[in-house]
């Protein structure tokens, strides 16, 4: 495998940062997963711009400008032969002291790594997975805002680490009121009497592009999308339950906290949604050539 670092291609093992990089030492670093299907990369504006605005949040300056940045994906695309892909781009606030000052941290990093991913397994796409309510409640807005999708994930690896103990694959988290916000590493949708159901961005939910992809696709089957206040009792009686993300794309839920929903099968609208991507992952993006 080739790997993008700071401006060059070189070999996966020569890729190495510095055991002083403030983006291992504290997780001061921003990053995002995008996929490529068929030569294009799908929602390749949206993913840039929100990784710039993870950076901005956090004081960190991409030396890349969005055009470099994107002609350096495609060149790790290249290198790597891969027309199917994910895609992890990632920057961190470089080489520090032991302090935790990012002033004393002059230079960035910056890495692009284009891999195969397959999150959950293939079955489950047609069968459903099993969703736990986990202890750990996601970050608030005012101590560590979702938004910014930071190297600092712990929160979300702990509720990860909860679900498997549970022997479930992803964690449903609430937030401090109690209300459902996401899960671990994905977005999540409901369906109640023909209405699809996803928690506001206000309760700490990271604006999944992917979210944003179901929202859009449901406006195009004139199919109504809601964003209220959701509860796990909301979730419990709903007809459907689906989980989306870039790597997950959209996998259903069949059985919640050891609640079948509805009859355990996978719904129709879940059904359409996902059809729906998978036609628009195929026909839109950002073009490359290998
Ligand atoms: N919520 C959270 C907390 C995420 O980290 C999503 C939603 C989905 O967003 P997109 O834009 O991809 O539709 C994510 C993205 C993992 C993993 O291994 C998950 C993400 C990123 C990297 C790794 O679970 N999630």
């Amino acid at each position: 495998m080739k790997i993008w670092l700071n401006g060059k291609i070189v070999p996966e093992e020569e890729a190495k940062v510095s055991v002083f990089d403030h983006g291992l030492l504290y997780g001061d670093g921003v990053f995002e997963g995008i996929r490529s299907y068929n030569s294009r990369i799908f929602k390749l504006d949206e993913h840039l711009e929100r990784f710039y605005k993870s950076a901005r949040a956090i004081m960190l300056k991409i030396s890349l400008s969005l055009k470099e940045l994107e002609e350096a994906i495609i060149k790790t695309l290249r290198a790597n032969n891969l027309k199917d892909a994910y895609i992890r781009v990632v920057t961190t606030r470089g080489v520090g002291d032991l302090g935790l000052d990012p002033v004393k941290c002059p230079s960035p990093t910056i890495f692009i790594i284009a891999s195969k991913i397959q999150f959950y397994p293939r079955e489950l796409y047609g069968k459903g997975l099993r969703l736990v309510t986990v202890p750990t409640r996601r970050s608030d807005i005012e101590s560590l805002n979702p938004a910014i999708k930071s190297l600092n994930y712990l929160n979300n690896i702990l509720a990860k680490i909860e679900a498997t103990n549970s022997g479930a694959l992803e964690a449903l988290m609430l937030n401090r009121d109690g209300y459902v916000v996401e899960c671990s590493g994905d977005n999540i949708f409901m369906v109640k009497n023909g209405t699809l159901l996803t928690p506001p961005i206000s309760v700490g939910t990271l604006e999944g592009i992917t979210r944003n992809v179901v929202i859009d696709l449901a406006q195009s089957f004139k199919i109504n999308c809601l964003e209220p206040l959701l509860t796990r009792y909301d979730l419990y009686n709903s007809d459907e339950i689906f989980l989306t993300g870039t790597a997950a794309e959209i996998i259903p839920v069949t059985e919640l906290d050891g609640r079948s929903i509805k009859d355990g099968k996978v719904g129709p609208f879940t059904k359409r949604l996902m059809l729906g991507f998978k036609e628009l992952v195929n026909q839109e993006g950002k073009e490359y050539a290998l």
